[in-house]
C-alpha cells in the first residue's frame, strides 16, 4: 500500500536518538534518584536484576547497557521519588478518586503503607500488616474456598508464585486465574495440543542461524526491543524477515541502534523487514493457507521436474499426523477466499511463501494479533501446520517462538500457577506437603469474571496488576465489583482495581523487583522465566521506597499464615526468611526443570529448563505432531456486514498494559493524545467522516448490551479497509466477556465488532 500524505504515520527509525529521548522523558517526569540511575547499570545483567518490563531473554554476554526505553521506563517509574502516602488517602475519599484519571492515579507514586478501606468514611486507612493478615485470613476462613479467587499479574517471581499456587492448595481451591487468561493462553492451549508443549521452542542460539525470520501480530518496536537487537544482527548477516500485520509498526521496518554511536551519529539504520504484509485483522489463517498452498505447489513442481523435495518428508513421515488432510483442505481452498479474507494479493503471498521455501531456516514468532482472537487457536495451528512442513520445528535455527507478555508470566505458569489441575503435579505436592490437592478445575479469567457477576465469588486477591481495568466488558465487570465481600490488592502503585473495592478491602504495598529485599537470612534474590524457558536470578540493590514495605513472598505467606491451620511440612517464617529454601520446594516439585537450583541461579544467560518438542518427543496425544484442518478461514468469528468494522484494541509505545507512562505513541506518529479512531482514508471517506470528527464506538453484537466508548477523534491511518485501531485500556467496555477464543477463553482484543456512532 502507498504512503499518503495525510495518513499519521512516523518517519524515522525505531531505536536511535528518539528512543533516547523517550527515557530521558519519562526520566524527568518520574523524578528518579541518582540510585535509579545505577540500578539502570545493573539491568538484566548477571548478579544484577532483571527488567520488569518484557519477558524477552536475557543474553550471557550483555550490552554495556542491556536495557531498552521501555524497559528503562518501566524501572524508572518503579524507582520514581514520589510517594502515595496515607497523607494522600486521608484527604481523598475513594468515590473521588474514581473519578480521576488512571495515569494521574499511577503518578502519585509508590504505595508506603499497608491500607484499610472504611467504610464509615469511604478513605483506605493505614493498619499494621499484623492487623491485615489477621483480617484477611478471618475473612477467608469464614468463606468456601471455591468462593475465593487468587489471580497474579505475571511479574512476581518464581518463588512467590510457587508459594502463592501452593497457598490456594492448601486452603483448597484452583481458582488461580494469570494475566497468561487474557495473553499467551492461546499459545498454552494450541501449541500443547499440537507439538506437546505449551511454550516457544527456540533458544537465542537460533536466531545467530536461522535464514527467516516471520512475524505475525507482534509489536516488537514498543513490547520486547531488546528483540530489535539480535534481530538487527541476523539482517545483517542476511537472513530475512516478513512481517504480517495489519499496521505499519516502525520497529519491524528500520531500526536505529542507540548502542552503537555510529549508527547515532550517521543516517544508516538497518531495514528490518524484508517484506511486510498489511493482513486484515482476523486475516492470518487466510494467509497461512496461502503460503501453504505455494509451497504445496512448488512441491509438485519439484517432483514433476525430479528435484529436491520442498517440504521435509522424511520429518513429516516419521514425527507428524494429519499432514494428507491440510493437504486436501488447501487444495480445496480457493485463492479468491484467501484473498478475500486475508486482504492480501496472492502474488505476496507467494513471494513471502518462496522466502520460507527458499530458507532453509525459519523461525515463526508471534503475539498478541494472532492470541487474541476467536479463533485464535486455529491461528497458531495453521502456523504450526506450515512450520511442520518443512521440518522447521525441533531443530537447529528453527522453531515457533511466541513472545511472551509480562516478564514472569511463563514461568508462574511452570511452577504451579494454574486454575488446570491436570498441569500441575498435585501428587508430588500431597507427598511434600501432607495434604490433599483439591482436583476439581479452577477458575480462568474469563469464567472468574462470570462467577464475580453470578455472586458465586466472594473474594479476590491481586498479586500485582490491575484486574478491573485488564478485563473485557468493564461496565458489568465494575458494577458486579463492589458485591464481593473481600478484595485484596499487592501491589506497588495506586490503580483503578484498588478503587473498585469489596466490602472488606486491604490495599498491601510490595518491594519492586528493583529495591533490595532483606529478609532474617539476609538480602533475598528471586527468579524469572523468560520467553526462550531460561531462568534468571535477580537481586535488587536499590533502598525500598519505603521502610513499611513488604516483599511479596512476605505477604503471601503473611497472608497464608494466618488463613490456614498450622502444618509442621508448611514453613512460611522460614520461607519467608531464607528463599533458597523455597527454590528447593521448587526443585522438589519439579526436578526435571530444577535440578541443582540454587546452584545454577546466576548461569549467564539463565540456565535453560528444556522443551521436550526441541527435541521432537511429541507429548500429544498421538505422540506425533499434529497437523490439524482450520474449521474456519477467518479468525475474527464473525461475518461481515455492512458499517460493522473490525476493532483492533492496540498497546502505545508509552505505555505499559494498564500503566500509561505518557501521551506518545512515537513511533506511530501520535503526540498528545490516546483518544483517537485509526481509520483508513477511503473507509473514513466511504463513511461520509472527516478527519479530526469526534465519534464513538458501539459493539456491534446482538447480545441486547449496549457497549459504547465515545470522545474518540477520527484519525488517517494506513489500516487496511475494513479495520480501526484504538487503544487499550480506554477500548475494553467495548470487549464482551463472552468474545474470546473457543479453546483457551482468551478475550478476543483485537478483533471486536464495532460500529461507528456519532
Ligand atoms: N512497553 C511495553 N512492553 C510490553 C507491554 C506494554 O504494554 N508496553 N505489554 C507486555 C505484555 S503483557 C504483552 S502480552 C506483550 C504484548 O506485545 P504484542 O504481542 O506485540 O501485543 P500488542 O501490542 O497488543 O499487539 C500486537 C500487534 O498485533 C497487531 N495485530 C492486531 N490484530 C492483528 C491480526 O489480526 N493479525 C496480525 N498478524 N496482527 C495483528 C497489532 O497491529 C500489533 O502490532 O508486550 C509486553 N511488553
Ligand atoms: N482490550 C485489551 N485488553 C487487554 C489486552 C489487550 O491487548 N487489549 N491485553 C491483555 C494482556 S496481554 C494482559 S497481560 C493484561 C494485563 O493485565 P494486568 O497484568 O492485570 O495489568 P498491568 O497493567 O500489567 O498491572 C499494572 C499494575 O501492577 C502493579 N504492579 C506493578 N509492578 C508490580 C510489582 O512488582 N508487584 C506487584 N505486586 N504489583 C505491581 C501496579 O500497581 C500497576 O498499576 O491485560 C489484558 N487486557
Ligand atoms: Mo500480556
Amino acid at each position: 500500500m502507498a504512503e499518503e500524505d495525510d495518513t499519521v504515520h512516523y518517519t524515522g527509525a525505531e531505536g536511535g536518538w528518539g528512543s533516547v529521548r523517550g527515557i530521558v522523558e519519562t526520566g524527568l517526569r518520574e523524578r528518579p534518584s541518582l540510585a535509579a540511575l545505577d540500578t539502570l547499570r545493573r539491568q538484566n545483567k548477571p548478579g544484577g536484576f532483571m527488567c520488569v518490563s518484557c519477558a524477552w531473554t536475557k543474553p550471557a554476554k550483555p550490552h554495556t547497557f542491556e536495557f531498552c526505553e521501555n524497559g528503562a521506563k518501566a524501572t524508572l517509574w518503579e524507582l520514581t521519588t514520589r510517594r502515595c502516602t496515607p497523607d494522600f488517602f486521608a484527604k481523598h475519599t475513594v468515590t473521588e478518586l474514581k473519578g480521576w484519571k488512571d495515569y494521574d492515579l499511577e503518578q502519585q507514586g509508590r504505595l508506603t503503607h499497608p491500607m484499610r478501606y472504611d467504610r464509615a468514611s469511604d478513605k483506605y486507612v493505614p493498619c499494621s500488616w499484623d492487623e491485615a493478615f489477621a483480617g484477611i485470613g478471618r475473612e477467608l476462613r469464614a468463606i468456601d474456598p471455591g468462593a475465593a479467587v487468587f489471580y497474579s499479574s505475571g511479574r512476581a517471581s518464581l518463588e512467590t508464585s510457587y508459594l502463592y499456587a501452593l497457598f490456594a492448595r492448601l486452603y483448597g481451591h484452583n481458582n488461580l486465574p494469570d494475566s497468561s487468561n487474557m495473553c499467551h493462553e492461546t499459545t498454552s492451549v494450541a501449541l500443547k495440543e499440537v507439538i506437546g508443549s505449551s511454550v516457544g521452542t527456540c533458544v537465542l542460539a537460533d536466531f545467530e542461524l536461522c535464514d527467516a525470520i516471520f512475524f505475525f501480530g507482534q509489536n516488537t518496536g514498543s513490547n520486547s526491543p531488546r528483540l530489535l537487537h539480535p534481530l538487527q544482527e541476523a539482517v545483517r548477516r542476511g537472513c530475512r524477515i516478513v512481517t504480517f500485520n495489519p499496521v505499519r509498526e516502525k520497529g519491524l521496518e528500520v531500526f536505529k541502534n542507540p548502542q552503537s554511536p555510529l549508527e547515532m551519529l550517521t543516517p544508516k539504520e538497518t531495514q528490518i523487514s524484508t517484506l511486510y504484509l498489511q493482513v486484515k485483522a482476523g486475516g492470518d489463517i487466510a494467509a497461512i493457507m496461502g503460503m501453504i498452498k505455494h509451497v504445496l505447489a512448488a512441491e509438485d513442481c519439484s517432483w514433476r521436474e525430479k528435484r529436491q523435495h520442498v517440504l521435509d518428508v522424511d520429518f513429516i513421515e516419521q514425527h507428524t499426523t494429519g499432514f494428507q488432510a491440510v493437504r486436501a483442505k488447501a487444495e480445496a481452498t480457493g485463492w479468491d477466499e484467501i484473498e478475500r479474507e486475508s486482504g492480501l494479493a496472492r502474488a505476496d503471498l507467494e513471494q513471502a511463501a518462496q522466502i520460507y521455501i527458499d530458507a532453509p531456516r525459519s523461525i515463526a514468532m508471534y503475539g498478541m494479533g494472532l492470541t487474541q482472537q476467536v479463533h485464535g487457536f486455529d491461528s497458531l495451528a495453521m502456523l504450526t501446520n506450515l512450520w511442520l512442513m518443512k521440518g522447521n520445528v525441533g531443530r537447529d535455527g528453527t522453531g515457533i517462538s511466541p513472545v511472551r507478555g509480562h516478564s514472569n508470566v511463563q514461568g508462574q505458569r511452570t511452577v504451579g500457577i494454574s486454575e488446570k489441575p491436570e498441569l500441575v503435579p498435585l501428587d508430588r505436592l500431597a507427598e511434600q506437603f501432607g495434604f490433599n490437592p483439591p482436583r476439581d478445575k479452577g477458575l480462568n479469567t474469563v469464567d472468574a469474571c462470570k462467577k464475580i457477576v453470578s455472586g458465586e465469588v466472594r473474594a479476590f486477591i491481586g498479586l500485582g496488576g490491575n484486574f478491573v481495568r485488564a478485563i473485557p466488558e468493564r461496565e458489568k465487570m465494575e458494577a458486579a465489583w463492589t458485591g464481593l465481600r473481600l478484595t485484596v490488592q499487592i501491589a506497588t502503585k495506586l490503580n483503578r482495581s484498588h478503587l473498585i473495592n469489596g466490602e472488606v478491602a486491604y490495599l498491601l504495598p510490595c518491594l519492586g523487583r528493583s529495591e533490595e529485599d532483606r529478609q532474617a537470612g539476609g538480602a533475598q534474590a528471586v527468579t524469572m522465566e523468560d520467553s526462550l524457558s531460561c531462568i534468571h536470578g535477580s537481586i535488587g540493590k536499590a533502598k525500598p521506597a519505603s521502610p513499611d514495605l513488604k516483599s511479596e513472598l512476605a505477604i503471601v505467606a503473611g497472608i497464608a499464615k494466618a488463613t490456614l491451620p498450622p502444618n509442621s511440612r508448611v514453613k512460611w517464617d522460614d520461607w519467608t526468611a531464607d528463599y533458597a529454601l523455597v527454590r528447593d520446594l521448587i526443585e522438589a516439585t519439579y526436578p526435571e526443570e530444577f535440578h541443582d537450583f540454587n546452584q545454577r541461579v546466576f548461569t549467564p544467560g539463565g540456565f535453560y529448563r528444556g522443551n521436550s518438542a526441541r527435541e521432537r518427543v511429541w507429548k500429544t496425544d498421538s505422540g506425533k505432531a499434529q497437523f490439524t484442518v482450520p474449521s474456519v478461514m477467518s479468525s475474527v468469528g464473525f461475518a461481515d456486514a455492512p458499517g460493522r468494522y473490525r476493532l483492533m484494541t492496540l498497546r502505545s509505545n508509552d505505555q505499559f498494559n494498564t500503566t500509561i507512562y505518557g501521551y506518545s505513541d512515537r513511533l506511530r506518529g501520535i503526540e498528545g493524545t490516546r483518544d483517537v479512531l485509526l481509520m483508513n482514508p477511503e473507509d473514513i471517506a466511504a463513511a461520509g467522516l472527516t478527519a479530526g470528527q469526534v465519534v464513538g464506538l458501539a459493539t456491534d453484537a446482538e447480545d441486547g448490551v449496549d457497549r459504547q466508548v465515545g470522545g474518540l477523534s477520527v484519525t488517517p491511518f494506513l489500516l487496511p479497509r475494513g479495520c480501526l485501531g484504538a487503544y487499550y485500556p480506554e477500548m475494553n467496555p467495548l470487549v464482551p466477556l463472552d468474545h474470546h477464543d473457543e479453546q483457551s477463553k482468551t478475550p478476543a482484543a483485537k478483533g471486536v465488532p464495532v460500529r461507528i456512532v456519532a
